[in-house]
């Protein structure tokens, strides 16, 4: 999918995943703020018709490419774009427990137990200042990663293709849970569809 970019449609009603996030949080953060980064993307490759066959992933990749006067509007909204897809990609009202088949095996052999890669995640969650995300990534080579990006800042710029990420901007979570972003991030697990995630994992390697 690539220029004119489109605001992909939630699978799911904006209340479907209270009380962990309330319906009001999901409608503003998906309608006004994933949408935003999206017509704002479109505005800044409106015209660079050379960009517009690209997809956001291609985009990223090749932000350094990509000319000087739109390469930050690129960054921030490509990257808002590309990760919000992934984020409401990755939640679903009751969630599933744990991934299955080669991922899970790679998570516990690459973390040393699903618990320890479910912490060491929170941490990069919780300790990213101010606006970012926590992302589960792999790397060129095929290797799992947990780390967090300022801003809008997306792991396709680093090389990684993103396969499960938590929002952490205040956006996200304030009106329920205000400075309180350790909750948020411990009632996101419960919703987290591992089958999309798995689904993102082969994709990817
Ligand atoms: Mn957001």
């Amino acid at each position: 999918m690539a220029y004119p970019f489109e605001l992909p449609p939630l699978k799911f009603a904006f209340n479907a995943l209270e009380p962990a996030i309330d319906a009001k949080t999901m409608e503003i953060h998906h309608d006004k703020h994933h949408g935003g980064y999206v017509n704002n993307l479109n505005a800044a490759l409106k015209e660079y018709a050379q960009l517009q066959k690209y997809d956001v992933q291609w985009l990223l990749r090749n932000i350094n490419s990509v000319p000087e006067g739109i390469r930050t509007a690129v960054r921030n909204n490509g990257g808002g774009h590309a990760n919000h897809s992934l984020f409401w990609e990755i939640l679903t009202p009751g969630g599933s427990k744990r991934p299955s088949g080669a991922l899970d095996k790679m998570i516990t052999d690459t973390f040393g137990s699903f618990d320890a890669f479910v912490e060491k995640f929170n941490q990069a969650a919780s300790t990213r200042f101010g606006s970012g995300w926590a992302w589960l990534a792999l790397d060129a080579a095929g290797n799992l990663l947990v780390y967090s990006t300022a801003n809008q800042d997306s792991p396709y710029m680093d090389g990684y293709t993103p396969i499960l990420g938590l929002d952490v901007w205040e956006h996200a979570y304030y009106l329920t849970y205000q400075n309180r972003r350790a909750d948020y991030i411990k009632a996101f697990w419960p919703l987290v569809n591992w089958d999309a995630v798995v689904n993102h994992f082969k994709m990817a390697v």
